[in-house]
């Protein structure tokens, strides 16, 4: 007789709507590779720092009040973190608010090889995944069969196994919340947020839990009387973009409201270089042209040594002014062959730089180049300048 159906769950969860990224963070990575070696010391009180220690050395361990120097702590476990002691904290510090914690140097090469292997251990499960330092990845779930958390625990378990580690992950619509969502819940967390939890979970935060809000944007933010990350988003986006320019003051707002369109990036693909700088005063096209000459023909040089580095030719090159009306315009031309030749970079952004208005002081130049590729054979061929030295930026 054929079974009857079996009824839905009572509590199905609500199908996922839109990208599924996790973000993934290490917990108290660099100490915790170390109670790998020494489980004596679980649930002591233990900072890496002051020094390091080459694969093979015994390390050399101490209390931190036996501590005497300039060093800084590099992570701590949750124990010496109960105590006051935090990353980027002077030792001699750390040792009048835990004078018993354990001091241990720090062994990179270790760190480097667990790092390999819990990415490889995600990557597994769920290929689409973007490195972001030593502890930390994006993954796309999108694409990966399963329900939300029990994907996430399913991450959780094979960095277990593959390291003997725990790390926290955040689940959410984006990368910016996905980011915010991995540090709710440290150590061992797993914190699924949906746009629905926002007003609940992520406004009340301080706008500096926002990764991009660093302490100089927190502090002028706060000025204005704007401390949470709701706040901000209450704000007139017109009063962001007064006080931080359009790009990063809009960007704020969006930020606010849980908006982030990034993708998920597998290999960090360089797209384009650019150089750019700010005058110490502002320079007048006509009255400061060798100064302006000097400072173009600089960062184009510079911009070959960068090409030349990273093993990069480009065929778009773009010019940056910024009036002293702050007003930023930019130009680009694309090549027929890609360059890395200084010459030919300063070649195309001075036609640029011949279709802009130069009637008005300058309070910034840059030149970028994009559409990069790989050579495949030899430097690039000069393409040779002829004008008088002193006298390349163009008038009009
Ligand atoms: N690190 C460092 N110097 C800092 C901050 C961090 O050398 N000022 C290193 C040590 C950390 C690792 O980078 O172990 C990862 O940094 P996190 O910010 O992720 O910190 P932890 O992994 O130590 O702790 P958490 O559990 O908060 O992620
Ligand atoms: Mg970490």
């Amino acid at each position: 007789m054929p079974e009857p159906p079996s009824p839905p769950p009572a509590q199905a969860p609500a199908p996922w709507v839109g990208r599924r990224i996790a973000h993934l963070d290490m917990d108290a990575f660099f100490a915790s590779v170390e109670l790998l070696s020494f489980p004596e010391l679980r649930g002591q009180p233990v900072v890496v720092g002051g020094g390091r220690r080459r694969p093979g050395e015994p390390p050399r361990m101490r209390r931190l009040r036996e501590y005497a120097g300039r060093g800084v702590a590099t992570t701590a476990t949750y124990e010496a973190r109960a105590l006051g002691v935090h990353s980027g904290m002077g030792l001699m510090k750390a040792a009048a608010l835990a004078p018993d914690a354990i001091l241990l140097p720090a062994n990179f090469e270790e760190y480097g090889r667990l790092s390999r292997l819990f990415k490889a251990a995600v990557a597994e499960l769920a290929p689409t995944l973007e490195d972001r330092g030593i502890d930390e990845i994006f993954v796309d779930l999108t694409e990966v069969p399963g329900e939300t958390v029990a994907l996430a625990r399913r991450l959780k378990e094979a960095v277990r196994a593959a390291t003997g580690l725990s790390c926290s992950i955040g689940v959410t619509p984006n990368k910016l919340l996905a980011k915010i969502a991995s540090d709710l819940q440290k150590p061992d967390g797993l914190t699924v947020l949906t746009l629905d939890d926002l007003p609940g979970r992520v406004w009340p935060l301080p706008a500096r839990a926002v990764n991009g809000i660093g302490p100089k944007a927190s502090a002028r933010l706060e000025a204005m009387g704007l401390r949470s990350i709701g706040d901000l988003a209450a704000a007139d986006p017109r009063d962001l973009v007064a006080a931080f320019g359009h790009s990063y003051g809009e960007w704020l707002w969006e930020a606010a409201h849980g908006r982030d369109d990034r993708p998920v990036v597998t290999v960090q693909e360089l797209k384009s270089i650019s150089r750019e700088t700010t005058f110490e005063r502002d320079l007048h096209p006509r009255r400061d042209r060798e100064a302006l000459t000097g400072i173009l023909v600089d960062l184009c040089q510079r911009l070959g040594g960068d090409l030349e580095r990273k093993g990069r030719r480009g065929r778009t090159i773009g010019i940056k002014l910024r009036y002293d009306t702050f007003q930023t315009v930019t130009r680009d031309h694309t090549l027929d062959e890609p360059t890395a030749d200084p010459k030919a970079i300063l070649d195309a952004a001075r036609s640029c730089l011949r279709r802009v208005a130069l009637d008005r002081p300058l309070r910034l130049l840059g030149v970028r180049i994009g559409s990069l590729e790989r050579p495949d054979a030899g430097p690039a061929q000069g393409a040779g300048d002829q004008d008088r030295p002193g006298w390349l930026f163009p008038l009009n």
